[in-house]
């Protein structure tokens, strides 16, 4: 009998179907949010991750329920919480392929406070956030992406409010991956996914993925009408300023990789300082209370 080494065999290809759950996606006909999953199933399998080395974190709304959909490691944060447990867990396993899903109230309403900081800090995740410009699960309030004028649940005389830009936010506060993508293009979203998961730090995708229910078929189709990429305007992503510019382009909502800079992640900075600070002696208790007595 010959023995065979481990490295000759050949190497599992995952498709498709191994990273489904058992569960059902319960979404509306028609909803967006059913063309991120999808694209997010061919993402994983394009990159071949085996499941148990992927974790999916969420928050709570419609968006949030995709983890449910995927047979990977999982997690329904309580809303808008999806940064900082998706941080505890690249700080704890960094080995593992963390990925945020949410909404756009979970993200730039009640998480508002957390996303700063998860992007400049450079935490190594992808974090798609599923944007309807509206709260789906709690049928249909006014959302933070919402727009001047949009007749709603909670602003029946049209909103008032300036919406949150979420790729300029996300480009200002230090994102160093930032794209935008359509849901209802599954093969640029899938690419856009696959980019943002083999990015070293923090990758932000703004995944245009329209509530039918209570923004109804209009939504989906002025996305559709309106979206343009950013390959077919020659668009240099290292340039800060012309990112910033082609996220605000007057010819309609441009999509593609926007901005992408390379500096390193936080979990390889925090390894770094952890060597530097272990390789110091510990100091006497005593040597540091003298520091306190005056
Ligand atoms: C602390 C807290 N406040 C409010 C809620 C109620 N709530 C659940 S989902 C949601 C908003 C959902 O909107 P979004 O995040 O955009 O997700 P979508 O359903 O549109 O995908 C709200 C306000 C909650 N679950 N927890
Ligand atoms: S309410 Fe809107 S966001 Fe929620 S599942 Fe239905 S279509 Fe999708
Ligand atoms: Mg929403």
């Amino acid at each position: 009998m010959t023995e065979t080494n481990v490295a000759d065999k050949p190497k599992t290809q995952f498709k498709v179907k191994d990273y489904k759950s058992d569960t059902k996606p319960i979404w509306c006909p028609g909803c967006g949010d059913f063309g991120v999953l999808a694209s997010l199933y061919q993402a994983l399998a394009k990159l071949n991750l085996p499941s148990h080395e992927v974790a999916i974190i969420s928050g709570i709304g419609c968006s949030s329920r995709l983890p449910g959909y995927v047979a990977t490691y999982g997690f329904n944060a309580v809303h808008g919480r999806i940064l900082p447990i998706a941080t505890g867990v690249k700080m704890a396993s960094p080995e593992i392929t963390v990925i945020g899903t949410g909404g756009d109230g979970d993200g730039f309403s009640i998480g508002m406070g957390h996303v700063p900081h998860a992007a400049r800090r450079n935490v190594d995740m992808t974090y798609i956030v599923m944007d309807n410009e509206i709260y789906g699960l709690t049928k249909g309030q006014l959302s933070p992406t919402a727009h001047v004028g949009d007749v709603t649940k909670t602003s029946a005389y049209g909103s008032i409010e300036r919406p949150v830009e979420p790729v300029d936010l996300m480009i200002n506060v230090g994102a160093s991956f930032v794209a935008r993508a359509n849901a209802g293009d599954p093969k640029q979203m899938a690419d856009l996914i696959v980019q943002a998961i083999q990015h070293k730090g923090f990758a932000f995708i703004d995944a245009l993925s329209p509530c039918r229910t209570f923004r109804g078929i209009e939504q989906k189709k002025f996305i559709n009408a309106n979206t343009f990429k950013v390959e077919d305007h020659d668009h240099d992503p290292s340039d800060k300023r012309k990112a910033l510019d082609i996220a605000d382009s007057q010819e309609g909502i441009s999509t593609g990789l926007l901005y992408v800079e390379e500096r390193p992640p936080y979990d390889e900075l925090y390894k770094d300082l952890r060597d530097r600070a272990t390789q110091k002696p510990v100091p006497e208790i005593q040597d540091i209370l003298q520091r306190y007595i005056p």
